[in-house]
Formats: C-alpha cells, structure tokens, sequence
C-alpha cells in the first residue's frame, strides 16, 4: 500500500478540499497534516477554529487515513518523517508566496522517488467571499475581545500599529507584505491617545474625552477585524475607571493600557522636559484592583504601563512597580521608554523575565527605532506597539500637497502624489 500526503490549514472547507482528498486517497493510505494554530496565525489569518476542532473534522472526512500536525508551513519535516510516495497540491501554488514551498516539496520527495502531483484548482470558489464573511463573523465583541490572550500565546510577538480613524484602521486591517515565503501583516490595532488626539486637532492631555474615543472605537470596529488595545492614558479616577473599563469590554476591545501618572497628564515622549507627576504606587494598584473587579471575561486584560523610566525615577523603581502592579492583578506590564538607544529597556527585560517570565510584556518603541521585532521577541516581549506612525507619515503628506498647490495656482502638479480617483472611488466598497 502506497502512502500519500496532503497538508491544509482546513479553517474554511469547501468542495475543492474534499476533491482534493477524494483523488489523494484513492493513490494510498492517506496522510493528512494539518496546520498548528502558530502556523495559521503567522501565515493565514486568525484561524476561526481551533487545532483540535479542525483535526477532529478531517479525522471524520471519508478516505483519510491519518492526520498529523503540521509544525510549519514547509513541508519538509513531515515529508521526511512520513516518506510519503505522493503529495498532493492543487495547481495553485506553482507562483507566489507558495512556489518555493513547492520546491522544497519536489527536492526532499526526490531523496525516495517520491512524485508530486498536482490537481487542478477548483475555480469555482470565491475565496475572498469567504474570507469576507469570515472576517465580518470575527468583527463582533464576543469574537474579537479574546483574539489578543490568543494571539499572545500562539506568536512570538504580537506586532501591533496604530490607528485613529476608520480610513487608517483600513490600512492597518488590509497591510500585507509578502517576505521570505511567509505573509507579514498587522495582528492587532493601537488606539492611540496622542494619534486620536492629534487626528482632531486637540493636544494629548485626556482632553479628548471618553464619548469622543469610543466613537473611534466604533469607526475602527466597522471596518476591522483584529484585536484593539486602547490607549487609556491614566484611566481617570478610579470611579470613572470602573465604569469606562465595562463599556469598552462589552464593546469587544480585548486590552487597556494605563499608565501610572497623575493630574494633568503629558505625552510621555516630552518626558522631563514638561512637569509630570508619577502615582503612587499604592494608588495605581488600587486603581487596577477595581478596574480588575469591574470586569466580566477573563478575556478583557489590563495591561499597567509604568512611566519610571522616562520621569527619570530609575530602574529599580520601574522593577518594584512591575511587581506590585503584578501582585495587584496587572494581566501585563508596558515598559516605556524616550532613549535613542534600547539599553534601559533591554535591562527591564532582563529583570523582569527573572520575575514574571509568562507575564505579557509590551514595548513602544518610537525612539529606540533601530531594534527589530526579532530582536525584541528574543529579550521576552509579547506586544510592539507602532504608536503613531501612520499619522506621522499622513501629515507630510497632506501639507507638500497643500504647499504645491499654493505654489503653482493649481492642482495639477500633485496629481502624481494622490491616490488617483477611481482609486479613492473604489477605495471603501458600498456595501
Ligand atoms: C500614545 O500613542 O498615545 C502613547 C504612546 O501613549 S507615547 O506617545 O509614546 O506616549
Ligand atoms: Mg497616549
């Protein structure tokens, strides 16, 4: 009997699938391997069903022998372990992200003569529809709020960017770069108190008030499906705080970010140059304790931002404030930081994992820019957070439009640097 192999992500089944599994099992004993949770989370999207849930439905399709994880998107480990005689693929893959994973496909079953064989695509099925529908049923709270615990678990870093509209939530939904056979998106969305701020012309110092934020909120709810984190400032007063936490969790946001300052609140990236005062250590736990209580998942996580370090107030502070924000019931610790170089930062992941290794670790880094995700995965972090980019690029851009114009008396001369009309006519779809 020979043996036969297949690899898929099975999250949305259709009729090609089966198809594809109806021929592979009639060459041999067939071979499923289905994709781990990491897998198609880094390189898919999130998936709707679990491993177990998706092993359990093939496991039942007619003609599968046996099904098996698949720890990679290459197929080169479970080909080696299985030495199958054939592989089955639709077509599809012979361009694109997927055509070296092709390849390796063809070399390690040549070590055994093994064959390739591909089926042609079923070209009936609208996998963007599909797609569409699936992103639609991940939008609503009870879908979206857990997304983040979840991700958190199955990345190595939850790569997250700022948006403080619907338009620049789109951009952040949409975003896709195709790099070294694998798909680099956005996983989750920054709501922003400087960029929501900023965005309505009013400085970053909670003027903005809560009914404003949650409008942005819902704007960038409508037209996305990923994690929000909202940028709570200091939360307010504790009174306040117990109630606004409750709303946005119903919402379906899944995490706050409080940070531990008082009274009239800076941007932190003025740091000492501006007059800031840092909570007391006992309020802020207070502060985290109710917020904590007020909740109704154990999805929602709060996560408490410490300013030690850019208040200049040392290492040794930001580390015992780690550890009784810890002890209060913080679900996560954000380390800020308004250095060019990433040391200080670097040191807090050290002594933090020393303490709190499996506590989520969050880092914002806009001055220590030169620091790769990698690299930040490695020191412990869990979430980075591109704070304010997308309206620091947008600006720029708005005013050399606005400047040419004025320069030549007329418009034609920015033609070329604006999204061209049927573009912005097609941009946001009408239904
Ligand atoms: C924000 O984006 O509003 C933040 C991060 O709080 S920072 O601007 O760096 O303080
Ligand atoms: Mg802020």
């Amino acid at each position: 009997m020979k043996t036969v192999y297949i690899a898929i992500s099975a999250d949305i089944l259709h009729h090609g699938h089966i198809n594809l599994i109806k021929k592979a099992s009639e060459y041999g004993n067939l071979i499923v391997g289905v994709l781990t949770d990491e897998v198609v989370a880094t390189y898919k999207r999130f998936p709707v069903l679990d491993y177990e849930q998706r092993t359990f439905i093939i496991k039942n399709i007619e003609g599968v022998s046996d099904v098996v994880p698949q720890y990679t998107l290459d197929y080169t480990e479970n080909l080696k372990k299985y030495r199958p005689d054939y592989v089955f693929h639709g077509d599809d893959w012979k361009k694109g992200v997927q055509s070296q994973i092709r390849q390796n496909v063809i070399n390690t079953l040549s070590e055994w003569n093994g064959e390739l064989i591909e089926i042609p695509y079923t070209e009936d099925i609208s996998i963007d529809q599909i797609n569409n529908l699936v992103k639609n049923a991940g939008s609503v709270p009870e879908s979206r709020r857990g997304k983040l615990k979840k991700l958190i678990s199955l990345k190595p870093i939850v790569r997250t960017m700022e948006a403080h509209n619907g338009l620049s939530a789109l951009v952040v939904e949409n975003a896709k770069v195709v790099k070294d056979e694998k798909i680099n998106s956005f996983d989750a969305i920054w709501v922003s108190s400087l960029t929501d701020s900023t965005a309505k012309g009013k400085p970053d110092i909670e003027l903005v008030d809560m009914t404003s934020r949650i409008n942005t909120i819902n704007e960038i709810m409508e037209v996305s499906s990923k994690p929000i984190i909202l940028d709570g400032d200091t939360g307010g007063l504790i009174e306040h705080f117990v109630f606004n936490i409750k709303t946005i969790e119903r919402m379906g946001v899944s995490a706050i970010i409080i940070e531990d300052k008082i009274g009239l609140k800076k941007n932190s990236l003025f740091g000492t140059d501006v007059e800031q005062t840092q909570d007391s250590i006992e309020n802020f736990c207070e502060k985290i304790k109710a917020g904590k209580k007020a909740l109704i998942t154990d999805e929602f996580m709060i996560i408490a931002r410490i300013e030690s370090l850019i208040l200049k107030q040392g290492m040794d502070d930001a580390i015992n404030r780690a550890k009784a924000y810890i002890n209060a019931g913080a679900d996560g610790i954000m380390i800020h930081s308004r250095e060019k170089e990433p040391d200080e930062i670097f040191e807090f992941c050290e002594k933090f994992n020393e303490f709190a290794p499996k506590v989520p670790l969050v880092v914002v880094p806009t001055s220590f820019n030169q620091v790769y995700e990698d690299e930040f995965a490695k020191k412990g972090v869990n979430i980075v957070i591109y704070a304010n980019h997308l309206i620091r690029s947008a600006y720029p851009s708005m005013m050399e439009t606005a400047t040419k114009i004025l320069e030549n008396e007329r418009c034609k001369e920015v033609d070329d640097i604006c999204l061209p009309i049927k573009e912005i006519l097609t941009l946001i779809p009408d239904e």
